[in-house]
């Protein structure tokens, strides 16, 4: 029996025809206002970036040890500390997806996406599996991508748990951003947070500005949108910093909890790694064109198997003259100097924000040392100077400048003369001899 339907003009069908009617004319209607919903662009195309979430194995100075928790007997040779951490599995098949299951890395998958463009509209999507822990099946935690300080994000993708949709174990999500705030952000794991972040599941994001491609000041890329070049740049490196407190790596493997008031940094790391591992190649760290086995592996850098599953590099080669930005972020748990010894650093962003007052006034700054708070970050450039023939502590061909932590028990790891910590060098070379970036962290080489 057929159920009397009111106002034919006014039955569900019918509204639906209309307001499909309208949206052929981009809008519609309603109440005496226009209604212009954007509709989420690129929808229905893949996402631009694949992660996977799991467990996994990294490498940091086995000596001092710190018995019983550093090195954990339970890692396999070379590596020392279990990890929990994404992986970029970006262009695989779902068998090598599957096989990255305990492959997790340390620092996550450096990414950067183009300002959200009106005239070419296209949001970044990210897709995020929860492949689950190897090590560790009782804990069926799930994992989520929140990118922090993201300005008005939709709280569906937010990532923090108890206001949106977590991954869990076996499942995938795919999370929608249009950025429209250029400069250099950090996402992470928000579910038990102190715990996935503290285990590695922490990297950094950055913005590129729509300015990009222009050519203002005699150069092409540039940190913001800022009208006149001044943020222009021939290099680029991200400079994460992390931490691992070796006790909570070695209760999680153990199947025991740490008492995180008792928390203290072991190791302080630069993009994953500690001094002077941090002056080792890169392994696959461009994003958008990930170098794997047939399996889906990482390829450890030449000559450090033991940072198979640490790729990022923090060497920072340049030649004499060129402008080099620096993109630092912070998401240990302690407050960090990083101090460029003997060079100027200009301070053009903080927290993906200009350094520009209201009405416009340059606000950027000159600093040797950057004290960089958990949660914060910074956009900064620095001149290399002139080559000066070789001298410091190369005589190879370059003048070497340390970046490292002024915080000492931060550069050293509370192992006076021992591990090395938050340092790295700038390398500054004759004119010509470093060849352009492909990507962010590229040698040139
Ligand atoms: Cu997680």
């Amino acid at each position: 029996m057929a159920a009397a339907l009111p106002d034919p003009k006014l039955d569900r069908r019918g509204l639906f025809r209309a307001a499909g009617g309208a949206a052929a004319l981009g809008g519609m209607v309603w109440a005496g206002k226009w209604l212009s919903p954007e509709a989420a662009d690129g929808a229905g195309l893949p996402p631009d970036l694949f992660l996977g979430g799991t467990d996994g194995w990294i490498a940091l100075p086995s000596t001092p040890a710190i018995p019983p928790y550093h090195p954990d007997v339970l890692a396999p040779a070379p590596f020392t500390t279990y990890i929990f951490g994404f992986r970029n599995v970006t262009g695989m098949t779902d068998t090598q997806r599957l096989n990255q299951k305990n492959k997790a890395q340390h620092s996550a998958p450096l990414f950067w996406v183009d300002q959200y463009d009106p005239n070419n509209p296209r949001d970044f999507q990210v897709q995020l599996t929860n492949l689950g822990l190897a090590l560790r099946p009782d804990l069926f935690d799930a994992h989520t991508v929140h990118w922090h300080g993201f300005r008005n994000v939709i709280p569906f993708f937010d990532g923090e748990p108890s206001g949106s949709v977590s991954v869990p174990a076996g499942r995938t999500f795919t999370y929608v951003y249009r950025p429209r705030d250029p400069g250099t952000y950090m996402y992470h794991c928000h579910v038990e947070d102190v715990e996935h972040v503290q285990m590695g599941m922490t990297g950094l994001v950055f913005v590129r500005p729509l300015q990009d491609g222009q050519n203002l000041a005699g150069h092409t890329q540039f940190l913001y949108n800022d009208g006149d070049g001044s943020t222009g740049y021939h290099r680029e490196f991200a400079m994460f910093l992390s931490e691992v407190w070796a006790e909570a790596h070695w209760a999680d493997a153990h199947i025991q909890l740490p008492e995180w008031s008792d928390y203290r940094a072991d190791f302080s790391l630069l993009n994953g790694r500690v001094y002077p591992d941090t002056l080792a190649p890169n392994g696959s760290v461009d994003p958008f064109h990930p170098v794997h086995d047939a399996d889906g592996d990482l390829i450890a850098p030449a000559g450090h198997p033991e940072l198979k599953y640490q790729p990022h590099s923090s060497l920072v080669p340049c030649n004499q003259g060129e402008q080099v930005a620096l993109r630092f972020a912070n998401l240990g748990f302690r407050e960090q100097a990083m101090t460029l010894s003997g060079l100027r650093m200009r301070v053009h962003g903080r927290d993906a924000t200009p350094m520009r007052g209201r009405d416009g006034t340059d606000t950027s700054y000159e600093t040797d040392t950057l004290n960089i708070g958990p949660g914060e970050s910074y956009d900064v450039i620095f001149e290399a100077p002139t080559f000066s023939g070789g001298s410091g502590s190369s005589g190879a061909g370059y003048d070497t400048y340390l970046l490292y932590n002024r915080n000492y028990q931060g550069s050293n790891n509370l192992a006076p003369g021992g591990f090395g910590g938050q340092a790295t060098e700038v390398r500054v070379y004759p004119p010509g001899s470093v060849a352009p970036q492909q990507y962010p962290n590229d040698w040139g080489v």
